[in-house]
């Protein structure tokens, strides 16, 4: 049985991954940790600042952690806002989180994004191998991410695994400081005001995912042979491609009068224009299974109908 530590476990991937977790391994097995105080009681909780290097590294001696899953980061254009804060919090949290893994042997796990590509990479079917030159803060830590993770790996042996990640999409926990948000944001609004204005123009294609085919691939990734892994940091995976027409023109299909309006913000569109249109994930598929269940249509049936009682 695994004994996980999680940082980050309130963000918008540790708050369900968590609850995944626990669900799987046992609460008793799954420790939450997170800068800010927490009331859920469903298992063992500390508050954390992944810049303590000492705590960080007491916590998981303290409480027999096997596996570390490091989630606390700033998102694409918080960092691109505050690129000093990104870089000590992204860079300083990961290098604790994984020297404490080279102390204690903890498997390692952490999310890099579609953010670590940049203008120059394939826009279609971005392959798995390929130029990672960002113009983004937050693209600069993430490449840099995967590089120190497969260093740890092949200088010390720690078991690291990672994906890249497209824009979640969730009814839990709302995103923050993200280029991908709208794509949840919409939701809200459809069901609220009936209408939505996007910051990210019409004719912009991202990747995205829906959270519980994130929180299967995390596991699926954690639980795949060694042997078959012919990369770890990290592997593409996507659901959907979409431009904001399209995820409109779906919500249409529950909300017949849903208004899609435009202002869009010159700071995360040129984030979202350095981004891919669509990644290749079939590196991921071959060598530990990855599959995903939601395309846009089954999602937004979903997400609508999750929200619609959250809401009431
Ligand atoms: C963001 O928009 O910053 C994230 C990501 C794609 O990494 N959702």
């Amino acid at each position: 049985m695994k004994r996980i530590m999680i940082t980050g476990a309130l963000g918008q991937i540790g708050s369900e991954l968590t609850g995944k977790l626990r669900g799987i391994y046992g609460a008793e097995n799954v420790l939450a940790t997170d800068i800010r105080p927490s009331n859920d009681t469903n298992g063992p909780f500390e508050i954390l600042d992944v810049t303590d290097a000492q705590k960080m590294h007491d916590l998981a001696k303290d409480f027999g952690a096997d596996t570390m899953m490091h989630m606390a980061a700033l998102l694409s254009a918080t960092a691109e806002e505050k690129p000093l804060l990104a870089w000590n919090l992204n860079m300083g949290g990961l290098i604790n989180a994984l020297e404490a893994s080279r102390e204690l042997g903890m498997q390692f796990f952490t999310p890099s994004s579609i953010g670590a590509f940049g203008p120059s990479t394939p826009k279609m079917d971005t392959p798995q191998d390929t130029l990672q030159r960002p113009t983004t803060m937050y693209g600069v830590n993430k490449v840099a991410g995967e590089l120190l993770c497969d260093y740890y790996y092949q200088k010390f042996g720690v078991d690291t695994r990672g994906v890249r990640f497209p824009g979640l999409i969730s009814y839990v926990a709302q995103p923050g400081g993200g280029t991908t948000d709208y794509a949840v944001d919409i939701y809200y609004k459809a069901l609220e005001q009936g209408s939505y204005t996007s910051y990210i123009d019409k004719g912009t294609y991202m990747d995205m995912m829906y959270m519980p085919d994130a929180l299967q691939a995390i596991v699926d990734l954690m639980e795949a042979d060694p042997a078959k892994l012919e990369h770890r940091n990290a592997f593409n995976v996507t659901a959907m491609s979409f431009e904001p027409e399209q995820i409109a023109a779906s919500i249409r299909k529950h909300i017949p009068d849903f208004q899609m309006k435009y202002d869009v913000d010159p700071a995360r569109q040129a984030i979202a224009a350095s981004w891919p249109d669509s990644i290749d994930a079939s590196a991921a598929k071959k060598e530990w299974g990855f599959k995903t269940a939601y395309d846009l249509d089954a999602m937004t049936a979903d997400m609508l109908e999750k929200l619609k009682s959250k809401l009431q």
